[in-house]
Parts: structure tokens; sequence; C-alpha cells
């Protein structure tokens, strides 16, 4: 159930009664129901992998999961999204890439591998997240079906192992080596909360978001470019391959993280061009990371949106994950009277920008950059207010 913005009610829309009154009907009982949300990320991409810095927040968007034990030799699974129904032997599985069963065995072979009990179950999956806008969808996914595992089986499994086992569940199953931001803003997000997280220690600190008469919006460019998950990959390899050519001369260093703007002249010696603008990166973008974070807790809206814009250039100019439809979204927001700061979100090739813009231009915002995208790329852009909400958890436990 992927609803656009338009559709959606003011406040959240709520699956969890449509979901119990499916359950009841393809399974009988009453489920336990965990909840678990998409991301936004105000600063910092494609450093989680390095160890870097990121800041992310929980929307109010996410996944709905109902789970009941089945005493069965098999799971029963319905997905609410594609209405469609799928069984397999939990004693023995294997999950497959590209379909959505890949999530629930994708999650139940980390238990399995971890050594936990579990037995058969059923389990129904729907979920209200904006279709391609990169809020996460597949984290959050991960990050809902194993809160509801957890307290189905008593496992009492920490929001950082739910995190890893999603992680390491994509890794496995879906063929992307993804870093911990997306499942670590799912499982740990608060309220009107950002999370300054640090991917090395995996310890975050929480910053108040308070944006006055400014807020952030998200426009989607509605387009995924095919390769996206590849190019992801090349661009971790190629950091990795940094790491190990600086290592000769930087002997301390595991990862970017380890490097400082100050270090730059020094690499940009040492590495060959199409390394050293992709280093480059994820070393200032570390660094506005925690500057960001600054402005942020001081109230200084406009540093932010600054470091927001450099952040993008980049994102598109020097590690090469942005599009021309994301470009466009986010040069034309420059320029538009009431936007701070904007820039692609997430792992780029697609998706959204988020943009910090004062609430009173919105409307103008988005029929001016709407009607300019439409005329551009002939494809609508769809806009998606976000408000800052809390990390998964049990909405209905066991009476
Ligand atoms: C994707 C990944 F899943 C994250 O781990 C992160 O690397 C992000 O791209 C880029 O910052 O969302």
């Amino acid at each position: 159930r992927h609803l656009s913005q338009e559709s959606l009610p003011k406040n959240q829309f709520d699956l969890t009664s449509e979901l119990k009154a499916l359950f009841l009907q393809y399974f009988g009982g009453n489920p336990i129901i965990a909840f678990a949300p998409g991301r936004i990320n105000l600063i910092g991409e494609h450093t989680d992998y390095q160890e870097g810095f990121v800041f992310p927040a929980a929307v109010q968007f996410g996944i709905w999961t109902g789970v009941q034990k089945n005493k069965l030799p098999f799971c029963r699974l319905y997905s609410m999204d594609f209405g469609e129904e799928f069984t397999f032997d939990w004693r023995s599985f294997s999950p497959k890439k590209g379909h959505w069963s890949t999530y629930v065995m994708g999650f139940l072979a980390q238990l399995k591998q971890a050594g936990y009990p579990f037995e058969g179950f059923d389990i129904v999956i729907g979920g209200n997240i904006p279709l391609g806008a990169g809020l996460s969808s597949s984290a959050a996914l991960s990050v809902s079906i194993g809160t509801a595992l957890s307290q189905l089986f008593g496992l009492n499994l920490s929001p950082l192992s739910i995190s890893k086992y999603a992680q390491n569940s994509e890794h496995q199953f879906a063929g992307v080596n993804c870093g911990i931001m997306d499942p670590y803003a799912s499982a740990f997000g608060k309220k009107d909360r950002a999370l300054l997280l640090d991917c090395r220690s995996n310890q975050h600190q929480e910053i108040p978001i308070d944006l006055g008469e400014y807020s952030l919006l998200l426009v989607n460019s509605n387009v995924k470019h095919a390769l996206a998950d590849s190019a992801y990959n090349q661009r971790r390899a190629a950091c990795e391959e940094s790491v190990q050519l600086l290592q000769a001369h930087f002997p301390d260093i595991q990862t970017l993280r380890d490097l400082k703007n100050e270090n730059l002249d020094e690499v940009e010696k040492l590495l060959p061009s199409s390394l050293f603008i992709k280093a480059k990166h994820v070393i200032t973008e570390c660094e506005r990371v925690q500057s960001a974070a600054q402005h942020l807790s001081s109230g200084d809206l406009k540093a932010f949106g600054k470091l927001m814009n450099e952040s993008h250039r980049s994102l598109s100019k020097g590690y090469e994950v942005s599009c021309p439809e994301l470009d466009f979204l986010a040069e034309k927001a420059w320029e538009f009277p009431g936007v701070l700061g904007a820039r692609m979100m997430g792992g780029g090739f697609g998706g959204c920008t988020i943009n910090l813009i004062k609430r009173s231009q919105i409307k103008n915002f988005q029929e001016r950059i709407g009607n300019e995208y439409l005329a551009s790329f002939n494809r609508q852009a769809t806009f998606i207010s976000v408000e800052i909400s809390s990390g998964a958890h049990i909405i209905l436990g066991l009476d």
C-alpha cells in the first residue's frame, strides 16, 4: 500500500486496523503488530560505509508487520502491498533476490546464523512509504520484521542488533553493500530529533530539530536510474581501494573517516585523480556533518543550508551519484526565495531532494518547481512534507 502524499490524510495513515482485519481473514487470530519508519537524512551521504558521520531522522511513513506463531512446519506470508500470499518451510529455506518474501527469509536467516530459536509463524506486512522516494522502505521492512519477530519469540533483540541483521540481510540477499544508516535510523528514531550517528562506534547523539518558520520538504524526482545498486557497490569499493593505497603513507587509518580536510593536499598526491575526487567527498562530507549538527543546535539555519548545498555539489560533481533530474531540482531550489538549502538525499541516481524551505513559500515552490520539472523532463515531481517521528516499536503486544 504505497500512497502518494496527495492521497494521505493529514495525520499518519494508520494501517493497524486494516492489517488486523486481513490477518483475521487470512490466518485467524490476533497478531502482535510492529511498526518501523522510513528515514530522511539531513546531511552525510555515502559516509556510513567508511565509518563516518551521518545525520538521519525517522519519518511518519513506515511498515507495519503482524505476526503470530502457527505451530506448522512452514511460515505463511501475506503482503498487503502486493495482495499476494507466500509460503516457505522455516526449517530449510533460501531467500531469492527480488521478491518481497526475501526480507522475511533474509531476517530469519540472520536469526538462524546467530543461533536464535524460532518456529513456524504467520505474517502480514503492509506500509505507506511513498514509492521510489528513497525513504528506505527496504530497511524499514527489515526492521519492522525484526522488531515483530523479536517480540514473538521473546528474543529481546536490541535496536542495534536488529539494525545489523537488517544490514547483513541486505548485503547477503539484495546484493547491496549498504552501510548501517538506514536501519539504524528506523530502529532508533525519536520524535522531533535527528540522530548524529558515528558509524564507527554505532552510537548517536539526539539533536532536537527546531526549524521555526522553516520546514523540511522532499521533492521526489520519480526516477530511479538503472544500475544504481551496482554504482553504489562500485563507490564503496573505490573508497576501500583508496584506503589501501593511502595506508602506505597514513599507517594509522582504517577508513577515510580517519582523514581530515587538512590532509587533502597530501591525499591528492597519493591517489589517482578518479579516486581522489571520491575520497575528497567522503572526507569533506564527514566534516560537513559535524559542522551542520553544530549549526542546527545553535539555530543557525542559514549556515546549515549552505552545507546542504555544498554536500549536493560534492555528491554530484565529485562522487558522481546524482543525475540530471536531481541536479535540476537542487539547482532550481537554490535560486528560489525562502529556500536555505537543498540537496539530493540517499544513495542517489534518483529518489528525492531534501529542501529546507520557509513554510510560507511551500505552495509557490511546489507550483513553480513542479511546472518547470514537468516541462524539462516530461515527468511529474511529487512533494512530501516530513514529520520527524519515532523509531520502531510494538503497536500491539500479546494479550
Ligand atoms: C543508501 C544506503 F543504504 C545507506 O547505507 C547510505 O550509504 C546511503 O545510501 C547514502 O548515504 O541509502
